[in-house]
């Protein structure tokens, strides 16, 4: 694949595709990086970034990871020492995952972000940014309770972040696109470069193909599921015979297919007993949903063949946990 094919995968948007266009001429030695609240346990919303991180480390990127412990504790997350003991779980459960620890530089937030440097910088941005951009910038992240003055501070830590840990490219779920736009408009005014951004999509409820997969509300799959519990929720999840469903609903089995099974297997196998036409194997995520839409390839038969490589892909992490907590 083409490097710049590769690095732009399964993006829902890069900003600007111009800046990584130049990335990918060049990619060698650049520094992509994701920032991450730590929580104890990884679920799919993790793992897809992480997916986009594994296809840059193959692009010959250095990839970095914020375990982002003052940005969870500025969110309300708990307390400093809840937060770090949760950071060393996510560490371990990334690199039992996949992502090569050589090549993965790991850094915690308040290594560097209590510098005096780094805060007179941030009370440089305060004075030159409106209270109400900054929330706007927050909305999509925070949580539902009324915003604290560390709500408005957040977005813009996460800004200066970009300019201290020397990135060339800021990688994140859609969700963090107005906190990468303030970004861009705030760096210059410190003096500082303007850097691209990559975003990943959201996936879709499982049950309901509608709004988005989330660990606070409806059914998510994380490193904790057991073989069981994963082939449960996938065989309760909305799966029309169709990746467009009407109106704003999604094929949730289609999207993880598409964003979580293809990039990292080369290749699908469907079982299927003899008498309902033998296995079925893909070796791309269009000739997949084809099937399911032609109705060669049964919604129930499609589930199956998810939980059994979603299963496989956290497997590692599932036994990681385990380690750790015994
Ligand atoms: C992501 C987060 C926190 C700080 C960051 C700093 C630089 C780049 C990315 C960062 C976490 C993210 C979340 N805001 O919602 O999980």
């Amino acid at each position: 694949m083409e490097t710049y094919d590769l690095i732009t995968r399964n993006a829902e948007e890069v900003v600007t595709d111009e800046e990584v266009r130049e990335l990918a001429a060049d990619p060698d030695g650049k520094r992509a990086y994701v920032g991450y609240e730590p929580s104890g346990v990884l679920h799919l919303g993790h793992l897809l970034t992480a997916n986009k991180l594994i296809d840059l480390q193959e692009a010959g990127m250095e990839v970095v990871i914020l375990l982002a412990d003052v940005h969870a504790y500025l969110n309300g997350k708990g307390t400093f020492e809840e937060i770090r003991e949760t950071a060393e779980q996510m560490k371990a459960q990334f690199v039992a995952y996949g992502l090569d620890e050589d090549n993965t530089e790991f850094v915690y937030g308040s290594a560097f972000q209590l510098d005096e440097e780094y805060t007179l910088d941030l009370h440089e941005l305060e004075l030159s940014t409106t209270l109400n951009r900054s929330q706007r910038a927050m909305a999509e992240i925070q949580g539902d309770e009324t915003a604290k003055v560390s709500h408005v501070v957040y977005p813009l830590m996460q800004t200066l972040d970009i300019e201290y840990l020397d990135l060339d490219l800021a990688v994140g779920g859609l969700d963090q696109r107005k906190v990468h736009m303030l970004a861009r408009e705030e760096l210059p005014e410190l003096g500082y470069d303007v850097r691209p951004a990559l975003h990943t999509p959201i996936v879709a409820d499982l049950t309901s193909g509608e709004g988005k997969m989330s660990s606070s509300e409806g059914v998510t799959i994380s490193m904790e599921d057991s073989t069981d519990d994963l082939e449960e929720k996938v065989n309760s999840a909305f799966c029309p015979p169709t990746r467009d469903p009407e109106g704003d609903l999604e094929n949730p089995v289609l999207e993880l297919f598409e964003f979580h099974v293809f990039p990292r297997f080369d290749e699908i196998v469907v079982e299927r007993p003899d008498e309902y036409g033998g296995d079925l194997t893909y070796d791309d995520y269009e000739s997949l949903a084809a099937d399911l839409e032609s109705g060669e390839l049964h919604p129930a038969d499609a589930k199956g063949t998810l939980a059994t490589y979603l299963d496989e892909l956290i497997a590692p992490g599932r036994e990681k946990l385990r380690e750790l907590r015994a």
